[in-house]
């Protein structure tokens, strides 16, 4: 069974601390481990980095491996073509997965490059949502669609 890539951009290592009245107090390790309980027997690669090349070379990665991908592209996600054109690339679904609700947020968060090529968005359901994206992911998987 391929494995599913949980991808997540910078600032997430500091889940727990930072600005939690935003981003909550689960701390990026518990969230690795509702990824992998929502997965059930689905193989799990599990990443986080603070550098846009790091992120990318997983994204080329999964295009050879994964089955699907869930990003949380973090401030990435308003800035990088370069990411963009690396999930381009990817035939799987993809789900494009944000913590708060960024269009409730300042208008610097409204406008994201991957949603141009993200299968569904999902924001908004705290990092207890990590789990959601999983399991809508595998129905996503399922169905083939992209
Ligand atoms: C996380 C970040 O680090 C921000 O740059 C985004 C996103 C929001 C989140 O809600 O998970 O704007």
């Amino acid at each position: 069974m391929k494995p599913i890539y949980i991808l997540n951009g910078p600032n997430l290592n500091r889940l727990g601390k930072r600005e939690p009245d935003i981003y909550g107090t689960t701390t990026l390790a518990e969230v690795e481990a509702l990824c992998r309980d929502a997965a059930g027997e689905r193989p799990v690669e599990f990443h986080q980095t603070n550098s846009e090349e790091k992120l990318i070379d997983w994204v080329h990665e999964a295009i050879d491996e994964a089955a699907g991908i869930i990003i949380n592209p973090a401030a990435f996600t308003f800035t990088s073509l370069a990411l963009l054109d690396a999930l381009k690339m990817f035939k799987g679904p993809i789900i494009e997965f944000h913590i708060s609700n960024v269009h409730r947020r300042e208008p610097i968060y409204h406008r994201s490059y991957v949603s141009m090529t993200a299968t569904t968005v999902i924001a908004g359901l705290g990092a207890q949502g990590y789990a959601t994206a999983v399991q809508a992911l595998e129905t996503l998987i399922r169905r083939q669609m992209r």
